[in-house]
Protein backbone atom coordinates (compact mmCIF):
# COMPACT_ATOMS: atom_id res chain seq x y z
CA UNK A 1 0.00 0.00 0.00
CA UNK A 2 1.38 3.45 -1.10
CA UNK A 3 2.10 5.91 1.75
CA UNK A 4 -0.67 8.83 2.17
CA UNK A 5 2.11 11.04 -0.24
CA UNK A 6 2.17 8.13 -2.72
CA UNK A 7 -2.30 8.50 -2.86
CA UNK A 8 -1.67 12.14 -3.05
CA UNK A 9 0.15 11.46 -6.42
CA UNK A 10 -1.60 8.44 -7.95
CA UNK A 11 -4.57 10.84 -7.52
CA UNK A 12 -3.35 13.90 -9.35
CA UNK A 13 -2.10 11.05 -12.07
CA UNK A 14 -5.76 10.05 -11.93
CA UNK A 15 -6.95 13.57 -12.03
CA UNK A 16 -4.63 14.27 -14.96
CA UNK A 17 -5.76 10.79 -16.92
CA UNK A 18 -9.01 11.67 -16.69
CA UNK A 19 -8.36 15.60 -17.85
CA UNK A 20 -6.87 14.06 -21.00
CA UNK A 21 -9.34 11.65 -21.75
CA UNK A 22 -12.03 14.43 -21.22
CA UNK A 23 -10.23 16.71 -23.67
CA UNK A 24 -10.23 13.89 -26.41
CA UNK A 25 -13.74 12.80 -25.96
CA UNK A 26 -14.44 16.20 -26.52
CA UNK A 27 -12.22 16.91 -29.70
CA UNK A 28 -13.49 13.08 -31.06
CA UNK A 29 -17.35 14.57 -30.12
CA UNK A 30 -17.17 18.05 -31.85
CA UNK A 31 -13.74 17.86 -34.43
CA UNK A 32 -10.33 15.73 -34.89
CA UNK A 33 -8.70 18.81 -35.52
CA UNK A 34 -9.39 20.08 -31.91
CA UNK A 35 -7.20 17.63 -29.86
CA UNK A 36 -5.71 19.36 -27.08
CA UNK A 37 -3.06 16.35 -27.23
CA UNK A 38 -2.43 16.91 -30.88
CA UNK A 39 -2.16 20.66 -30.65
CA UNK A 40 0.25 20.57 -27.86
CA UNK A 41 2.11 17.36 -29.66
CA UNK A 42 2.38 20.30 -32.96
CA UNK A 43 3.34 23.00 -31.04
CA UNK A 44 6.10 20.96 -29.16
CA UNK A 45 7.17 19.59 -32.94
CA UNK A 46 7.34 22.91 -33.94
CA UNK A 47 9.28 24.22 -30.84
CA UNK A 48 11.52 21.48 -30.90
CA UNK A 49 15.14 22.92 -32.64
CA UNK A 50 16.21 20.92 -36.03
CA UNK A 51 18.59 18.29 -34.50
CA UNK A 52 16.79 17.46 -31.86
CA UNK A 53 13.90 16.32 -34.23
CA UNK A 54 16.42 14.82 -36.65
CA UNK A 55 17.66 12.45 -33.62
CA UNK A 56 14.25 11.79 -32.94
CA UNK A 57 13.45 10.36 -36.40
CA UNK A 58 17.05 8.29 -36.02
CA UNK A 59 15.60 6.68 -32.95
CA UNK A 60 12.42 6.54 -32.79
CA UNK A 61 12.02 6.02 -37.15
CA UNK A 62 8.34 6.54 -38.35
CA UNK A 63 7.32 5.42 -34.33
CA UNK A 64 8.69 9.23 -33.43
CA UNK A 65 5.19 10.84 -33.01
CA UNK A 66 3.99 7.78 -30.88
CA UNK A 67 7.52 8.45 -29.12
CA UNK A 68 6.58 12.37 -28.51
CA UNK A 69 2.59 11.06 -27.58
CA UNK A 70 4.00 8.64 -24.60
CA UNK A 71 6.35 10.96 -23.27
CA UNK A 72 3.86 13.51 -23.43
CA UNK A 73 2.01 11.16 -21.71
CA UNK A 74 4.67 9.88 -19.45
CA UNK A 75 5.23 14.00 -18.93
CA UNK A 76 1.94 14.34 -17.94
CA UNK A 77 1.41 11.23 -15.28
CA UNK A 78 4.40 13.34 -13.76
CA UNK A 79 2.68 16.53 -13.61
CA UNK A 80 -0.17 15.11 -12.39
CA UNK A 81 0.86 13.38 -9.78
CA UNK A 82 2.82 16.86 -8.57
CA UNK A 83 -0.51 18.69 -8.56
CA UNK A 84 -1.57 15.83 -6.60
CA UNK A 85 1.15 16.12 -3.67
CA UNK A 86 1.19 19.60 -3.91
CA UNK A 87 -3.07 19.98 -3.83
CA UNK A 88 -2.41 17.54 -0.44
CA UNK A 89 -0.03 19.95 1.21
CA UNK A 90 -1.30 23.17 0.40
CA UNK A 91 -5.10 22.82 -1.29
CA UNK A 92 -6.15 24.15 -3.58
CA UNK A 93 -2.81 24.55 -5.25
CA UNK A 94 -2.46 21.27 -7.03
CA UNK A 95 -5.61 21.69 -8.40
CA UNK A 96 -4.91 25.43 -9.86
CA UNK A 97 -1.73 24.48 -11.11
CA UNK A 98 -3.65 21.58 -12.96
CA UNK A 99 -6.29 23.77 -14.17
CA UNK A 100 -3.97 26.16 -15.55
CA UNK A 101 -2.55 23.33 -17.60
CA UNK A 102 -6.18 23.38 -19.23
CA UNK A 103 -5.62 26.81 -20.33
CA UNK A 104 -2.31 26.37 -21.75
CA UNK A 105 -4.25 22.87 -23.77
CA UNK A 106 -6.47 26.13 -24.88
CA UNK A 107 -3.67 28.63 -25.95
CA UNK A 108 -2.32 25.87 -27.83
CA UNK A 109 -5.55 24.51 -29.93
CA UNK A 110 -5.70 28.08 -30.51
CA UNK A 111 -2.49 28.49 -32.23
CA UNK A 112 -3.22 25.46 -34.38
CA UNK A 113 -7.28 25.33 -35.55
CA UNK A 114 -9.01 28.34 -37.14
CA UNK A 115 -10.93 29.97 -34.16
CA UNK A 116 -14.01 29.03 -33.25
CA UNK A 117 -15.15 29.29 -29.64
CA UNK A 118 -15.63 25.27 -30.22
CA UNK A 119 -11.95 24.75 -30.17
CA UNK A 120 -11.71 26.08 -26.55
CA UNK A 121 -14.30 23.33 -25.36
CA UNK A 122 -12.04 20.04 -25.23
CA UNK A 123 -8.93 21.99 -23.41
CA UNK A 124 -11.60 23.52 -20.99
CA UNK A 125 -13.55 20.55 -20.69
CA UNK A 126 -10.04 18.56 -18.88
CA UNK A 127 -9.13 21.33 -17.13
CA UNK A 128 -12.37 21.14 -15.60
CA UNK A 129 -12.58 17.43 -15.35
CA UNK A 130 -9.01 17.53 -14.00
CA UNK A 131 -9.70 20.36 -11.13
CA UNK A 132 -13.18 18.29 -9.83
CA UNK A 133 -11.26 15.06 -9.80
CA UNK A 134 -8.29 16.16 -7.71
CA UNK A 135 -10.43 18.26 -5.36
CA UNK A 136 -12.67 15.29 -5.05
CA UNK A 137 -9.96 12.53 -4.47
CA UNK A 138 -7.86 14.78 -2.40
CA UNK A 139 -10.59 15.64 0.30
CA UNK A 140 -10.35 11.94 0.62
CA UNK A 141 -7.11 11.65 1.10
CA UNK A 142 -7.23 14.05 3.85
CA UNK A 143 -10.11 12.66 5.22
CA UNK A 144 -8.18 9.48 5.25
CA UNK A 145 -4.89 11.58 7.31
CA UNK A 146 -7.29 12.93 9.89
CA UNK A 147 -9.14 9.55 10.63
CA UNK A 148 -8.39 8.00 14.33
CA UNK A 149 -6.77 4.73 13.91
CA UNK A 150 -10.96 3.13 14.26
CA UNK A 151 -11.82 4.30 11.29
CA UNK A 152 -8.45 4.72 9.25
CA UNK A 153 -9.39 1.23 7.36
CA UNK A 154 -12.58 2.21 6.07
CA UNK A 155 -11.32 5.98 4.88
CA UNK A 156 -8.36 3.99 3.22
CA UNK A 157 -10.42 1.80 1.37
CA UNK A 158 -12.38 4.98 0.34
CA UNK A 159 -9.43 6.45 -1.27
CA UNK A 160 -8.24 3.00 -2.75
CA UNK A 161 -12.06 2.59 -4.36
CA UNK A 162 -12.02 6.34 -4.92
CA UNK A 163 -7.99 6.43 -7.20
CA UNK A 164 -8.86 3.54 -8.49
CA UNK A 165 -12.71 4.00 -9.80
CA UNK A 166 -10.34 7.14 -11.52
CA UNK A 167 -7.83 5.03 -12.77
CA UNK A 168 -10.64 2.87 -14.24
CA UNK A 169 -12.48 5.72 -15.79
CA UNK A 170 -9.53 7.45 -17.00
CA UNK A 171 -8.42 4.06 -19.01
CA UNK A 172 -12.04 3.49 -20.45
CA UNK A 173 -12.42 7.40 -21.67
CA UNK A 174 -8.70 7.54 -22.84
CA UNK A 175 -9.30 4.03 -24.83
CA UNK A 176 -12.23 5.11 -26.19
CA UNK A 177 -11.21 8.45 -27.28
CA UNK A 178 -8.05 5.91 -28.81
CA UNK A 179 -10.48 4.13 -30.61
CA UNK A 180 -12.40 7.37 -32.01
CA UNK A 181 -9.42 8.90 -33.21
CA UNK A 182 -8.17 6.01 -35.24
CA UNK A 183 -11.62 5.21 -36.69
CA UNK A 184 -11.02 9.10 -37.63
CA UNK A 185 -7.23 8.62 -39.29
CA UNK A 186 -8.51 5.38 -40.88
CA UNK A 187 -11.26 7.13 -43.17
CA UNK A 188 -8.81 10.03 -43.45
CA UNK A 189 -6.18 7.35 -44.97
CA UNK A 190 -8.70 5.70 -47.41
CA UNK A 191 -9.37 9.35 -48.82
CA UNK A 192 -5.64 9.96 -49.12
CA UNK A 193 -5.04 6.78 -51.03
CA UNK A 194 -7.72 6.84 -53.15
CA UNK A 195 -7.05 6.85 -56.79
CA UNK A 196 -9.84 8.60 -58.94
CA UNK A 197 -10.85 6.84 -61.96
CA UNK A 198 -10.27 9.24 -65.03
CA UNK A 199 -13.67 10.90 -66.29
CA UNK A 200 -15.25 8.95 -69.23
CA UNK A 201 -16.57 13.05 -70.43
CA UNK A 202 -13.82 15.10 -69.08
CA UNK A 203 -14.50 19.18 -68.22
CA UNK A 204 -14.84 21.72 -70.54
CA UNK A 205 -11.73 23.26 -71.18
CA UNK A 206 -11.36 26.91 -69.87
CA UNK A 207 -11.21 29.37 -72.50
CA UNK A 208 -8.42 31.71 -72.90
CA UNK A 209 -9.27 35.06 -71.56
CA UNK A 210 -11.52 33.20 -68.96
CA UNK A 211 -10.00 34.54 -65.79
CA UNK A 212 -8.78 38.35 -65.86
CA UNK A 213 -6.62 37.92 -63.30
CA UNK A 214 -7.58 41.35 -61.99
CA UNK A 215 -4.97 41.78 -59.05
CA UNK A 216 -8.00 41.72 -56.11
CA UNK A 217 -10.52 39.59 -57.85
CA UNK A 218 -11.57 36.61 -56.84
CA UNK A 219 -9.99 33.87 -59.00
CA UNK A 220 -11.98 31.98 -61.45
CA UNK A 221 -11.82 28.51 -59.93
CA UNK A 222 -11.88 28.14 -56.20
CA UNK A 223 -9.39 26.74 -54.36
CA UNK A 224 -10.90 23.78 -52.01
CA UNK A 225 -9.56 25.32 -48.84
CA UNK A 226 -11.19 28.54 -49.85
CA UNK A 227 -14.30 27.01 -50.85
CA UNK A 228 -16.80 28.73 -48.39
CA UNK A 229 -18.32 25.87 -46.30
CA UNK A 230 -22.06 25.92 -44.94
CA UNK A 231 -23.41 22.64 -42.64
CA UNK A 232 -25.60 21.94 -39.67
CA UNK A 233 -22.81 19.31 -38.73
CA UNK A 234 -21.63 20.54 -35.05
CA UNK A 235 -18.70 17.99 -36.25
CA UNK A 236 -17.70 17.16 -39.93
CA UNK A 237 -19.01 13.24 -40.53
CA UNK A 238 -15.93 11.38 -41.14
CA UNK A 239 -18.23 8.56 -43.42
CA UNK A 240 -16.02 5.16 -44.37
CA UNK A 241 -15.94 4.95 -48.04
CA UNK A 242 -15.50 1.18 -47.98
CA UNK A 243 -19.13 0.76 -45.70
CA UNK A 244 -20.69 3.80 -47.52
CA UNK A 245 -23.99 3.07 -49.98
CA UNK A 246 -26.46 4.87 -51.74
CA UNK A 247 -29.88 3.92 -51.43
CA UNK A 248 -32.87 4.85 -54.27
CA UNK A 249 -36.31 4.74 -52.40
CA UNK A 250 -39.55 5.69 -52.72
CA UNK A 251 -41.40 6.00 -55.50
CA UNK A 252 -39.44 3.94 -57.90
CA UNK A 253 -40.03 0.48 -59.87
CA UNK A 254 -37.44 -0.59 -58.22
CA UNK A 255 -35.12 0.32 -54.71
CA UNK A 256 -31.20 0.62 -56.25
CA UNK A 257 -28.61 0.22 -53.71
CA UNK A 258 -24.96 1.58 -54.85
CA UNK A 259 -21.64 0.70 -52.85
CA UNK A 260 -18.73 3.47 -53.27
CA UNK A 261 -16.71 0.80 -55.42
CA UNK A 262 -19.63 0.39 -58.08
CA UNK A 263 -20.15 4.46 -57.86
CA UNK A 264 -15.97 4.74 -58.61
CA UNK A 265 -16.71 1.96 -61.85
CA UNK A 266 -19.58 4.44 -63.79
CA UNK A 267 -18.90 6.08 -66.22
CA UNK A 268 -17.65 9.27 -64.32
CA UNK A 269 -17.91 13.17 -66.28
CA UNK A 270 -16.34 16.28 -64.91
CA UNK A 271 -18.37 19.42 -64.73
CA UNK A 272 -17.43 23.01 -64.17
CA UNK A 273 -20.16 24.06 -61.52
CA UNK A 274 -20.40 27.58 -59.70
CA UNK A 275 -22.07 26.73 -56.19
CA UNK A 276 -24.04 29.09 -54.23
CA UNK A 277 -25.63 29.25 -50.73
CA UNK A 278 -29.38 31.19 -50.54
CA UNK A 279 -27.98 32.69 -47.26
CA UNK A 280 -25.23 34.57 -49.61
CA UNK A 281 -25.97 38.14 -48.79
CA UNK A 282 -25.69 40.99 -51.87
CA UNK A 283 -21.73 41.10 -52.32
CA UNK A 284 -21.48 37.92 -49.93
CA UNK A 285 -18.98 35.28 -50.33
CA UNK A 286 -20.87 32.07 -50.06
CA UNK A 287 -20.17 31.07 -53.38
CA UNK A 288 -17.57 28.97 -54.86
CA UNK A 289 -16.47 27.17 -58.37
CA UNK A 290 -15.29 24.07 -59.15
CA UNK A 291 -14.55 21.41 -60.86
CA UNK A 292 -16.83 18.26 -59.72
CA UNK A 293 -16.30 14.39 -60.70
CA UNK A 294 -19.71 12.62 -60.62
CA UNK A 295 -22.09 10.20 -62.35
CA UNK A 296 -25.12 12.06 -63.08
CA UNK A 297 -27.74 11.33 -60.53
CA UNK A 298 -30.21 11.34 -63.64
CA UNK A 299 -28.82 7.50 -64.99
CA UNK A 300 -29.40 6.54 -61.18
CA UNK A 301 -32.82 7.58 -60.91
CA UNK A 302 -33.19 5.64 -64.26
CA UNK A 303 -31.99 2.62 -62.84
CA UNK A 304 -34.79 2.55 -60.24
CA UNK A 305 -36.99 3.79 -62.74
CA UNK A 306 -39.17 6.92 -61.55
CA UNK A 307 -43.10 6.10 -61.05
CA UNK A 308 -45.76 8.79 -62.22
CA UNK A 309 -46.86 11.05 -60.13
CA UNK A 310 -43.25 11.97 -58.26
CA UNK A 311 -42.42 15.88 -58.15
CA UNK A 312 -39.32 15.54 -55.76
CA UNK A 313 -36.23 13.92 -55.19
CA UNK A 314 -35.60 14.38 -51.11
CA UNK A 315 -31.74 13.51 -50.25
CA UNK A 316 -30.54 12.34 -46.86
CA UNK A 317 -27.10 12.56 -45.74
CA UNK A 318 -25.14 10.67 -43.04
CA UNK A 319 -25.87 12.84 -40.12
CA UNK A 320 -29.47 13.05 -40.91
CA UNK A 321 -29.71 16.64 -42.71
CA UNK A 322 -32.47 16.67 -45.78
CA UNK A 323 -33.28 18.61 -49.03
CA UNK A 324 -35.49 18.13 -51.31
CA UNK A 325 -34.97 18.71 -55.29
CA UNK A 326 -37.17 19.36 -58.18
CA UNK A 327 -37.62 15.94 -59.97
CA UNK A 328 -36.90 17.68 -63.03
CA UNK A 329 -33.36 19.20 -62.38
CA UNK A 330 -32.30 15.78 -61.11
CA UNK A 331 -33.65 14.02 -64.39
CA UNK A 332 -33.37 16.76 -67.62
CA UNK A 333 -30.17 17.03 -68.99
CA UNK A 334 -28.31 19.34 -66.74
CA UNK A 335 -25.37 17.87 -64.98
CA UNK A 336 -26.65 16.87 -62.10
CA UNK A 337 -24.00 15.12 -60.71
CA UNK A 338 -23.11 12.57 -57.35
CA UNK A 339 -19.71 14.07 -57.12
CA UNK A 340 -16.86 12.21 -55.07
CA UNK A 341 -14.35 14.63 -56.40
CA UNK A 342 -13.32 18.50 -56.22
CA UNK A 343 -11.07 20.53 -58.39
CA UNK A 344 -9.40 16.74 -59.07
CA UNK A 345 -9.08 15.28 -55.26
CA UNK A 346 -11.56 13.45 -53.08
CA UNK A 347 -13.93 15.50 -51.78
CA UNK A 348 -12.51 16.94 -48.59
CA UNK A 349 -14.30 15.45 -45.60
CA UNK A 350 -15.78 19.35 -44.87
CA UNK A 351 -17.50 19.23 -48.23
CA UNK A 352 -18.71 15.65 -48.68
CA UNK A 353 -16.79 12.64 -48.85
CA UNK A 354 -17.18 10.16 -49.57
CA UNK A 355 -20.41 11.62 -52.11
CA UNK A 356 -22.40 14.80 -52.71
CA UNK A 357 -24.56 15.67 -54.84
CA UNK A 358 -24.21 19.21 -56.90
CA UNK A 359 -27.02 20.37 -59.46
CA UNK A 360 -26.50 23.75 -61.08
CA UNK A 361 -28.79 26.38 -60.70
CA UNK A 362 -30.11 25.41 -57.42
CA UNK A 363 -29.20 26.57 -54.22
CA UNK A 364 -27.04 24.14 -52.19
CA UNK A 365 -29.95 24.33 -49.28
CA UNK A 366 -32.29 22.41 -51.93
CA UNK A 367 -30.04 20.36 -53.88
CA UNK A 368 -26.22 20.58 -52.75
CA UNK A 369 -26.82 17.57 -50.05
CA UNK A 370 -22.88 16.21 -48.64
CA UNK A 371 -22.50 13.04 -47.21
CA UNK A 372 -25.61 11.63 -49.42
CA UNK A 373 -26.72 8.12 -48.56
CA UNK A 374 -30.35 8.03 -49.37
CA UNK A 375 -32.40 9.43 -52.68
CA UNK A 376 -36.12 9.12 -52.03
CA UNK A 377 -37.93 9.78 -54.78
CA UNK A 378 -41.53 11.39 -53.53
CA UNK A 379 -43.56 14.36 -53.75
CA UNK A 380 -43.04 17.49 -52.54
CA UNK A 381 -46.69 17.29 -50.67
CA UNK A 382 -45.24 14.60 -48.78
CA UNK A 383 -41.64 15.70 -47.88
CA UNK A 384 -40.25 18.67 -45.16
CA UNK A 385 -36.66 19.50 -45.45
CA UNK A 386 -34.46 20.45 -42.53
CA UNK A 387 -34.60 23.96 -44.19
CA UNK A 388 -37.95 24.58 -45.77
CA UNK A 389 -38.75 23.22 -42.66
CA UNK A 390 -37.79 26.31 -41.39
CA UNK A 391 -39.46 28.93 -43.23
CA UNK A 392 -37.26 28.99 -46.08
CA UNK A 393 -38.92 28.29 -49.60
CA UNK A 394 -39.33 24.99 -51.12
CA UNK A 395 -38.07 25.94 -54.41
CA UNK A 396 -34.51 27.48 -54.40
CA UNK A 397 -33.60 28.35 -58.11
CA UNK A 398 -30.16 30.64 -57.66
CA UNK A 399 -30.59 34.22 -58.62
CA UNK A 400 -29.37 36.09 -61.05
CA UNK A 401 -26.24 38.18 -59.65
CA UNK A 402 -23.01 40.01 -59.33
CA UNK A 403 -20.43 41.65 -57.00
CA UNK A 404 -17.06 43.84 -57.44
CA UNK A 405 -14.47 41.94 -56.19
CA UNK A 406 -12.11 44.79 -56.43
CA UNK A 407 -12.11 47.93 -55.49
CA UNK A 408 -12.89 46.60 -51.89
CA UNK A 409 -15.03 49.04 -49.94
CA UNK A 410 -14.18 52.03 -48.25
CA UNK A 411 -10.62 51.22 -50.17
CA UNK A 412 -8.70 54.32 -50.93
CA UNK A 413 -7.79 54.60 -54.47
CA UNK A 414 -5.68 56.97 -56.75
CA UNK A 415 -8.13 59.47 -58.39
CA UNK A 416 -8.37 59.06 -62.67
CA UNK A 417 -8.68 55.31 -63.67
CA UNK A 418 -9.46 52.09 -62.08
CA UNK A 419 -10.32 48.71 -63.02
CA UNK A 420 -13.58 47.61 -61.33
CA UNK A 421 -13.61 43.77 -61.50
CA UNK A 422 -15.63 41.00 -59.92
CA UNK A 423 -18.45 37.92 -61.13
CA UNK A 424 -21.62 37.52 -62.01
CA UNK A 425 -23.63 34.38 -62.03
CA UNK A 426 -27.23 32.96 -62.95
CA UNK A 427 -26.35 29.34 -62.71
CA UNK A 428 -27.84 27.01 -65.71
CA UNK A 429 -29.21 30.12 -67.60
CA UNK A 430 -25.86 32.12 -68.55
CA UNK A 431 -24.71 35.97 -68.04
CA UNK A 432 -24.89 37.90 -71.23
CA UNK A 433 -23.78 41.05 -70.19
CA UNK A 434 -22.89 43.12 -66.77
CA UNK A 435 -22.62 46.76 -66.51
CA UNK A 436 -21.09 48.92 -64.20
CA UNK A 437 -22.24 52.64 -63.11
CA UNK A 438 -20.46 55.28 -60.98
CA UNK A 439 -22.56 57.13 -58.94
CA UNK A 440 -25.77 58.32 -60.72
CA UNK A 441 -24.40 57.80 -64.09
CA UNK A 442 -25.08 55.70 -66.85
CA UNK A 443 -25.06 52.45 -66.59
CA UNK A 444 -21.85 51.14 -68.61
CA UNK A 445 -20.84 47.87 -70.46
CA UNK A 446 -18.12 46.28 -68.88
CA UNK A 447 -15.75 43.23 -70.26
CA UNK A 448 -17.31 40.12 -69.79
CA UNK A 449 -14.85 37.09 -69.75
CA UNK A 450 -15.15 34.41 -71.75
CA UNK A 451 -17.30 32.04 -69.85
CA UNK A 452 -16.99 27.94 -68.95
CA UNK A 453 -20.54 27.22 -69.26
CA UNK A 454 -23.67 28.69 -68.24
CA UNK A 455 -23.68 26.81 -64.95
CA UNK A 456 -20.75 28.82 -63.79
CA UNK A 457 -20.07 32.15 -62.90
CA UNK A 458 -18.34 34.81 -65.07
CA UNK A 459 -15.77 37.40 -64.24
CA UNK A 460 -16.43 41.16 -65.69
CA UNK A 461 -13.77 44.25 -65.59
CA UNK A 462 -14.30 48.02 -66.40
CA UNK A 463 -12.02 50.69 -66.78
CA UNK A 464 -14.01 54.23 -64.85
CA UNK A 465 -12.63 56.99 -64.48
CA UNK A 466 -12.86 58.61 -60.91
CA UNK A 467 -12.53 62.06 -60.34
CA UNK A 468 -11.05 62.88 -56.40
CA UNK A 469 -13.96 62.39 -53.90
CA UNK A 470 -16.06 59.56 -52.59
CA UNK A 471 -17.60 57.30 -55.22
CA UNK A 472 -20.44 54.30 -55.39
CA UNK A 473 -19.76 51.46 -57.59
CA UNK A 474 -22.91 49.77 -58.57
CA UNK A 475 -23.06 46.42 -60.88
CA UNK A 476 -25.81 44.79 -62.24
CA UNK A 477 -25.76 41.75 -64.60
CA UNK A 478 -28.05 40.23 -67.43
CA UNK A 479 -29.06 36.34 -68.17
CA UNK A 480 -29.23 35.21 -71.12
CA UNK A 481 -32.72 35.24 -71.71
CA UNK A 482 -32.21 39.19 -71.33
CA UNK A 483 -33.71 39.49 -67.91
CA UNK A 484 -31.83 42.44 -65.89
CA UNK A 485 -30.78 41.68 -62.52
CA UNK A 486 -33.37 42.86 -59.92
CA UNK A 487 -32.39 45.61 -58.30
CA UNK A 488 -35.13 45.39 -55.36
CA UNK A 489 -33.57 44.86 -51.99
CA UNK A 490 -34.84 41.61 -50.42
CA UNK A 491 -33.15 39.42 -47.86
CA UNK A 492 -31.79 36.30 -48.00
CA UNK A 493 -35.25 34.38 -46.41
CA UNK A 494 -37.14 33.11 -48.20
CA UNK A 495 -35.33 32.12 -51.24
CA UNK A 496 -32.25 34.43 -51.41
CA UNK A 497 -31.29 38.21 -51.49
CA UNK A 498 -32.06 40.55 -54.79
CA UNK A 499 -30.69 44.29 -54.67
CA UNK A 500 -27.50 45.17 -56.28
CA UNK A 501 -23.84 45.47 -55.15
CA UNK A 502 -22.41 49.14 -54.14
CA UNK A 503 -19.34 49.85 -52.86
CA UNK A 504 -17.87 53.10 -51.57
CA UNK A 505 -14.40 54.35 -52.26
CA UNK A 506 -12.66 57.29 -51.85
CA UNK A 507 -10.72 58.75 -54.51
CA UNK A 508 -7.70 61.00 -53.74
N1 LIG B 1 -25.41 17.08 -45.17
C1 LIG B 1 -25.52 18.40 -45.44
N2 LIG B 1 -25.40 18.81 -46.71
C2 LIG B 1 -25.52 20.13 -47.01
C3 LIG B 1 -25.79 21.07 -46.00
C4 LIG B 1 -25.92 20.60 -44.66
O1 LIG B 1 -26.16 21.37 -43.71
N3 LIG B 1 -25.77 19.26 -44.42
N4 LIG B 1 -25.89 22.41 -46.32
C5 LIG B 1 -26.23 22.74 -47.69
C6 LIG B 1 -26.06 24.14 -48.00
S1 LIG B 1 -27.16 25.21 -47.29
C7 LIG B 1 -25.13 24.58 -48.89
S2 LIG B 1 -25.11 26.19 -49.40
C8 LIG B 1 -24.10 23.66 -49.44
C9 LIG B 1 -22.72 24.18 -49.16
O2 LIG B 1 -21.76 23.27 -49.64
P1 LIG B 1 -20.24 23.49 -49.25
O3 LIG B 1 -20.15 23.52 -47.76
O4 LIG B 1 -19.49 22.35 -49.85
O5 LIG B 1 -19.82 24.80 -49.85
O6 LIG B 1 -24.20 22.37 -48.87
C10 LIG B 1 -25.50 21.89 -48.72
N5 LIG B 1 -25.41 20.52 -48.30
MO1 LIG C 1 -26.79 27.23 -48.14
Amino acid sequence: MPGKRGWAAAAGMVAAGIAVAAGELAAAALSPSLSPVTAVGSVVIDAVPGPVKDWAIAVFGTSDKIALLASMLVLILLIGAACGVLEKARPPAGSAVLGAFGVLGAAAVLSRAQFSPLALLPPLAAGLAGVLVLRALAARIRRYEAAPPSDAGASRRDVLRAVGGGAAVAAVGGGLAVASRSSQVAVEDLRANLQLPAPVQPAQAIPAGADLGVPGAEPLVTPNGAFYRIDTALRVPLVNPDTWSLRVTGMVDREVEISYAELMAKPLQESWITLACVSNEVGGSLIGNAKWLGWPVRTLLAEAGVQPGADTVLSRSADGWTATTPLEALTDARDSLLAVAMNGEPLPPEHGFPVRMVVPGLYGYVSATKWVTELKVSRFADEAAYWTDRGWSERGPVKLSSRIDTPGRGENINAGKTTVAGVAWAQHTGISAVQVKVDDGEWLDARLAAGISADTWRQFAAEVDLPEGEHTLSVRALDANGNVQDAAERPVVPDGATGLHTVRVQAA
